[in-house]
């Protein structure tokens, strides 16, 4: 592994990562700034997040976790703040006292608020195997919240502008399409023309591309789409 071509500024990195995670916005962003890093791939199921040696990296049990020098970083919009904020040259940061700082910032907390939805809907169709565990009225009602999210980032794309921020291409783009990644398993993109052609865009980027490539074998999401149960 070898620094940024920056030199002294980056410490060497060191990315853990489930595939389909969170963790993925991470190595996306990696990816687009042309980092070195090593990636460290865990499972999803396994325990081996609740355990040493890993729970001593993140007590959480979550990933992702960025090895940065002697530090470690978790928190997946965090670790795209820090790297767009240290490397301002790639465009990817809007600095305080800029036009679209608070956009910015809104749209990458926006990211989390998704992803409380994508996790109780994880939860309740994948992670709790059986039938008695799970209520399709909190599927339902996860989905719908999960509906309006799209419908509030589709409208953010009303300025007719490739990326979610009329500036160009940022972190917030890379921390929202997660949001759309997954969450199309739960509620399809039909209705929200707009975000699909803004999440086709996303995927058509090479460093995209490059990161699916190292995203490892699906483990979390197996299925296209994850319909909320009839109630009987
Ligand atoms: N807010 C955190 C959430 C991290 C998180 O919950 N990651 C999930 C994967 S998407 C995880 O590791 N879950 C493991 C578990 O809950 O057991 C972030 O954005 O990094």
């Amino acid at each position: 592994m070898t620094g940024h071509a920056d030199g002294p500024k980056t410490p060497p990195l060191v990315l853990w990562h489930v595939p389909q995670a969170r963790s993925f916005r991470v190595l996306w962003m990696l990816e687009e700034l042309g980092l070195d890093y090593a990636l460290k791939r865990l499972s999803f199921f396994d325990k081996s997040l609740r355990r040493p040696p890993y729970s001593r990296i993140n007590p959480l049990g979550r990933v992702p976790a960025l090895g940065i020098g002697g530090q470690v970083m978790t928190e997946s919009l965090a670790i795209l703040e820090w790297l767009a904020e240290t490397r301002p040259e790639a465009g990817f940061w809007r600095a305080p006292g800029t036009a679209e700082r608070m956009a910015w910032l809104e749209l990458l907390h926006l990211a989390e608020t998704v992803g409380q939805h994508l996790a109780i809907l994880t939860q309740q169709h994948i992670v709790l195997r059986e039938d008695h565990m799970r209520s399709p009225v909190v599927m339902a009602l996860e989905a719908k919240r999960l509906a309006r999210a799209f419908g509030v980032l589709e409208r953010r794309l009303a300025h007719g502008g490739d990326w979610l921020l009329e500036g160009g291409f940022s972190a917030v783009d890379i921390a929202n399409h997660y949001g759309v990644w997954i969450g199309r398993r739960f509620v399809a993109l039909d209705g929200y023309p707009v975000l699909a052609a803004w999440a086709a865009r996303c995927e058509g980027r090479p460093a995209f591309h490059r990161a699916l490539d190292k995203d490892g074998p699906a483990e979390i999401y197996t299925r296209d789409f994850y319909p909320v149960p009839e109630e009987t």
